[in-house]
């Protein structure tokens, strides 16, 4: 079945329903499983974190919701040496990498335990031994840079791959296109992964641009490049295998626009209500979500039924509260760590800012439960 993923996309979308066997009959049961499990927990983890927002447990949050097929699909393709650039909204990238629900956690909370050291906002996540380059919210700066660490591994010869994820609002950005010319007149084996979900914050991306979208793009860099139904995790997945293999085998960029939608808010200092309708919304939620397409296809193989489904929710439901429990209860990082590995040894000028801070929090005690911070 191949079709028009959605109406605002002119181009057919190499569509692979979850009715339709090809391309997945090669993943083994316990692959498709594992998908699966990977993207519920993701949303169950996002519906967590985003209550803990809402009830002023942290700061900030940003859920996933619609685009776990995207980020499973791809993820699955690479090889783990690969080297990820994220824009924000990929958490379910690390995850299938193996980032666990404590760290996760740990970030959001920004505890102790944060491989950041809690110095950064929420879903802001980094972690070099899954080769997962840290998270920056300028928009699109991780396209350049995605390009030259893509050089670089071009250089080393080593049978790698670079891939950089972005939403269809980056594209807009100058940036993007430094990045799309770079890699391709130096031919890089990089992936530009966009995840196309309808909006970038409030702007729909029919005001966003006026060519066929971000794949359309590409033949005017020389770009291989394709569009894929980014709520088809098959889809998804063969198309990156098959990015993934011509970057590196070729050394070329290789441009995919995956087509999903963003079910969320945009984050949660956002209210989507004021700016499309609950009809739209609840299409995507209700008739082409990436994990029951998914579901029904475990379902029509006789891998999943209600039973596996109940416990598994009731399983998953428990690993991110536990994970989340403890994050809660684990104390925050040495305050000291704000001045810290910027400089390898600190500046007079930061000195002063430290001595300041220390004055500050003595003065007014009762705001700063210091009994709250590792010692
Ligand atoms: C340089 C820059 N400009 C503006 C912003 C504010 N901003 C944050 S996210 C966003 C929308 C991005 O949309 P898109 O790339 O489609 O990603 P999505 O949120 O849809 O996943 C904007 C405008 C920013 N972070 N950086
Ligand atoms: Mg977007």
């Amino acid at each position: 079945a191949v079709s028009a993923v959605r109406e605002d996309s002119k181009a057919e979308t190499w569509r692979r329903c979850g009715g339709c066997r090809n391309g997945s009959d090669s993943l083994s049961k316990e692959t498709v499983l594992n998908f699966y499990q990977k993207m519920t927990l993701l949303n169950t983890m996002d519906r967590i974190l985003y209550e803990s927002q809402r009830q002023g447990r942290i700061s900030f949050y940003m859920t996933n919701y619609g685009e776990e097929g995207t980020h499973v699909g791809s993820a699955a393709a690479l090889d783990p040496t690969d080297l990820v650039f994220g824009q924000y909204r990929e958490a379910g990238v690390l995850m299938y990498r193996g980032f666990p629900l404590d760290l996760f956690m740990a970030q959001c909370y920004a505890n102790a335990d944060d491989l950041g050291k809690g110095r950064q906002m929420p879903v802001h996540y980094g972690c070099k031994d899954l080769n997962f380059v840290t998270i920056s919210s300028p928009l699109a700066t991780q396209i350049p840079q995605a390009a030259g660490a893509a050089y670089a591994v071009k250089r080393e010869n080593a049978n790698r791959a670079v891939i950089c994820y972005f939403g269809e609002g980056a594209a807009s950005e100058g940036d993007a296109h430094a990045g799309f010319n770079f890699s391709a007149t130096l031919e890089c084996p990089l992936i530009f992964f966009c995840r196309n979900n309808g909006y970038a914050i409030s702007t729909p991306t029919n005001e966003q641009y006026r060519g066929d979208g971000i794949a359309a793009r590409g033949p005017g860099y020389g770009m291989l490049s394709i569009r894929v139904d980014g709520n088809d995790v098959f889809a998804v997945y063969n198309a990156t295998k098959e990015a993934r293999r011509r970057a590196v085998a070729e050394n070329q960029p290789f441009l995919i626009e995956a087509m999903t939608y963003r079910i969320g808010h945009h984050s949660t200092s956002d209210d989507s209500s004021a700016y499309r309708s609950v009809d739209e919304v609840n299409y995507w939620d209700k008739q082409d979500h990436p994990i029951s397409r998914l579901r029904h296809y475990m379902t029509a193989r006789d891998w999943w039924g209600e039973d596996e489904e109940r416990a598994w929710r009731k399983q998953s439901r428990k690993l991110v509260m536990e994970a989340f429990e403890r994050a809660e209860r684990r104390l925050k990082p040495h305050p000291d760590l704000m001045f810290t590995d910027v400089y390898d040894q600190m500046t007079p000028g930061l000195e002063k800012q430290k001595e300041a801070m220390w004055r500050h929090v003595q003065q007014y005690k009762e705001h700063y439960p210091l009994d709250l911070y590792e010692k």
